[in-house]
């Protein structure tokens, strides 16, 4: 049961509250942005994308660019639903026109 104050309880056939309600609101879903590497994307190109599209510093960029180029994957931010799909549409589109092979896709947290 949550700490959270409510104003609506369960009732008898009285009026008589019995319990206290579930809260109605949850918290949305969060969304892992997950960046795949691979052998042909320059390097350049992926920190470039941390910096723009994920609003990340040059140093923080480099370094999970080269988490993703020594592990396979990395974590570019958690987001709620639209803005990690809005963010994963972006990073594809600007790839693809660059024609380079980079792949991000999404992962629910939690
Ligand atoms: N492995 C790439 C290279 O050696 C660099 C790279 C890093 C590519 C991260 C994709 O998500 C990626 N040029």
């Amino acid at each position: 049961m949550s700490d959270r104050k409510s104003q609506d309880k369960q009732q008898d056939s009285h009026g008589t509250a019995l319990q206290e309600a579930k809260p109605k609101l949850k918290k949305p879903p969060m969304y892992r942005v997950i960046l795949l590497n691979d052998d042909y994307t320059p390097m350049d190109f992926v920190v470039e994308i941390l910096e723009t599209i994920f609003g990340m510093e040059r140093t923080g960029a480099t370094r999970v660019m080269l988490d993703v180029h020594t592990n396979g994957k990395g974590v570019c931010g958690l987001y709620t639903y639209e803005i990690a799909e809005t963010k994963v549409a972006q990073v594809m589109s600007i790839a693809q026109q660059q024609q380079h092979p980079l792949l991000c896709t999404m992962e629910v947290s939690d």
